[in-house]
């Protein structure tokens, strides 16, 4: 392609609203651009970028046996009211009307529509077990899109779905199609981790997620020297209790002027921030619960979820709040708390004078003892789990990165099937849910994912397997026939042998043209001069390490073949 002939809109300055180095780095060298929050358009490079990796996704997900179909992007409400989740899920799931008024779903998933395509074209044993996968584009309406391409409303998704008569099945695939993630991972030189996740509403037993190390990716990834790693929802660890052995004192009222914060409170008290004890309202499949959990920590809603055996636990909002505890949020406390569960963290039973909400405006209450002043229904372990806590497996001390989460992967079970009535006959002629498999992959996440891991201060470096191209030529002058000349030549040769060339032929400054070939960040640079020619070599330059080598203009296209080779 040649540039002067392309729509790549680099930019020399660092966009404002831009957080994370992938999405400055890909509105800067022209692969993106934003139409409205959360929605992209994909520029030329960034599209051959997305193809790339699409064409690795699918080469190793055929490789693991995998059928690729292309599923609707609208979905009737009706199937999604077969399985509850028209309802349970809210604003996220993007709905639309038809010209009849009719009830649509954009497709954040694809769970029931593959479920429905099977239920009425798979009969017996005898055809399972099959995975079914499509690379699609997905919506979801996210409350706070951001960091470019990473959390976006519309977005680029390989999700695949497989069908089994049993569990044995089912694991064989979940093994293989793990594998499958590890080798697209590792072709598309990024540094990863396979890690232990929640299941959450998805439902279904054991998930797990494929992170991408970035420190500023959204998950928080709990590991342990002894191998163990999980996602902080779904971490298992011990938080060590606070044992100070006081006795119990008198419980006293005192008055805090809008003190909200644990912060807040803690200064004015001078207390440590453990002593205060949060209690947090949440709705919990329509039941209303107060979680109580050190002022130090925070609740994990999926563990919360799975203590209460609720499919969705969501914050409670400010008219909820007042109506339970009778005061505006920031002074909800257990004492005197009517009409609710209470639900505590196991950190706060063997706590000792602790200090909570009021239950009435800019009040808290002081020596508050578990038992004595309040009753709990129960003590489950609540807590996020976090850095320093002990590892549930060996006692360790848990470290924690920061990691974007590129793929997952879930035992469905026969959660779908189960409730859309998806049966095949096994040997017995007896009718049987299929067991179901999960297995997403972010394709347009995974081509940020790769620049937070591949670029440098100049701009981004990329990994030749998912570079929007092989090889740029850079005619330092368009003026100068020689390099003209030599330049198309090589051009030429390149492109016939196969090569996909970016030829910088612009009519611009050298300095521009140097800065953006770095910016655009292809693999191997040929610079073509006037003052190189007159030696009769053109200047190749490897991005990633900046080596820079003289190679004789004649035979150039099989020298700069060999050294493509050689960074692949
Ligand atoms: C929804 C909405 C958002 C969602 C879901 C459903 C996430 C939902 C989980 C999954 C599980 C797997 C197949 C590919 C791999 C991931 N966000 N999930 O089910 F209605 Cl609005 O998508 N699905």
């Amino acid at each position: 392609m040649r540039w002067s002939k392309a729509l790549i809109p680099t930019h020399k300055e660092d966009p404002a609203d831009a957080e994370t180095v992938s999405h400055r780095l890909m509105l800067r060298a022209g692969l993106i651009r934003k139409l409205t929050s959360g929605v992209y358009n994909y520029l030329p490079l960034g599209w051959r970028a997305i193809r790339k990796v699409e064409e690795i996704v699918r080469e190793e997900m055929d490789r693991a046996g995998c059928q690729e179909i292309l599923m609707p992007v609208v979905s009737p409400a009706e199937l999604w009211q077969e399985t509850g989740r028209w309802g349970i899920y809210g604003k996220e799931l993007w709905r639309v009307q038809d010209r009849n008024g009719r009830f649509f779903a954009l497709g954040p998933t694809h769970e029931e529509i593959v479920t429905d395509i099977v239920r009425n074209e798979v009969r017996s044993y005898r055809e399972l077990p099959f995975t079914l996968y499509q690379i699609q584009t997905k919506f979801r309406d996210e409350l706070r899109p951001r960091f470019g391409v990473v959390r976006a409303r519309e977005f680029i998704m390989k999700d695949a779905y497989s069908f089994h008569r049993d569990d044995d099945s089912l694991d064989e695939t979940y093994r293989r199609m793990c594998d499958a993630y590890t080798r697209i991972f590792e072709r598309l030189d990024l540094t990863f981790r396979p890690v232990e996740a929640a299941t959450g509403a998805i439902g279904g037993s054991t998930s797990h997620e494929f992170m991408v190390l970035s420190d500023t990716g959204e998950s928080e990834v709990i590991v342990c020297e002894c191998g163990y790693a999980a996602t902080d929802e779904r971490a298992e660890g011990t938080v060590r209790p606070i044992e100070t052995g006081e006795s119990p004192l008198p419980l006293e009222r005192i008055d805090t002027p809008d003190m909200k914060t644990i912060e807040e409170v803690s200064e004015f008290l001078g207390i440590e921030p453990w002593r205060l004890v949060k209690t947090i309202i949440y709705e919990a499949d329509g039941r209303t619960v107060a979680a109580l959990i050190r002022g130090d920590r925070e609740v994990n809603e999926a563990k919360l979820g799975m203590a209460l055996g609720a499919d969705l636990v969501v914050p409670a909002g400010a008219e909820t709040i007042e109506k339970v505890t009778g005061a505006p949020v920031g002074f909800s406390g257990p004492v005197g708390l009517e009409g609710v569960e209470i639900i505590a963290d196991h950190t706060v039973e063997p706590l000792v004078n602790i200090v909570v909400g009021g239950n009435e405006s800019d009040v808290h209450l002081k020596n508050v003892n578990p038992g004595r002043d309040f009753r709990t229904t129960e003590f489950h372990d609540i807590a996020l789990i976090g850095r320093g806590d002990s590892c549930a497996r060996c006692g360790k001390e848990l470290d924690s990165f920061r990691g974007i989460e590129v793929s997952q992967a879930f035992k469905l079970g026969t959660k779908y099937s189960s409730c859309m009535k998806a049966t095949f006959l096994d040997e017995d002629g007896v009718g049987k849910p299929f067991v179901m498999g999960c297995y997403g992959l972010g394709v347009s996440r995974t081509v940020a994912a790769i620049i937070e891991q591949h670029h440098d201060d100049d701009g981004i470096v990329w990994p030749t397997s998912a570079a929007p191209f092989d090889v740029e030529i850079l005619a330092v002058n368009v003026k100068s026939d020689d390099v003209r000349q030599a330049a198309e030549v090589l051009y030429d040769e390149l492109q016939a042998a196969g090569v996909a060339v970016l030829y910088d032929d612009r009519d611009d400054s050298p300095g521009t043209k140097f800065k953006d070939a770095d910016l655009v960040g292809l693999p191997l640079r040929v610079t073509v001069g006037d003052r190189s020619l007159k030696r009769g070599v053109v200047e190749a330059r490897v991005r990633r390490t900046g080596e820079q080598t003289d190679v004789p203009r004649d035979g150039a296209a099989q020298e700069i073949q060999r050294m493509l080779a050689a960074l692949t």
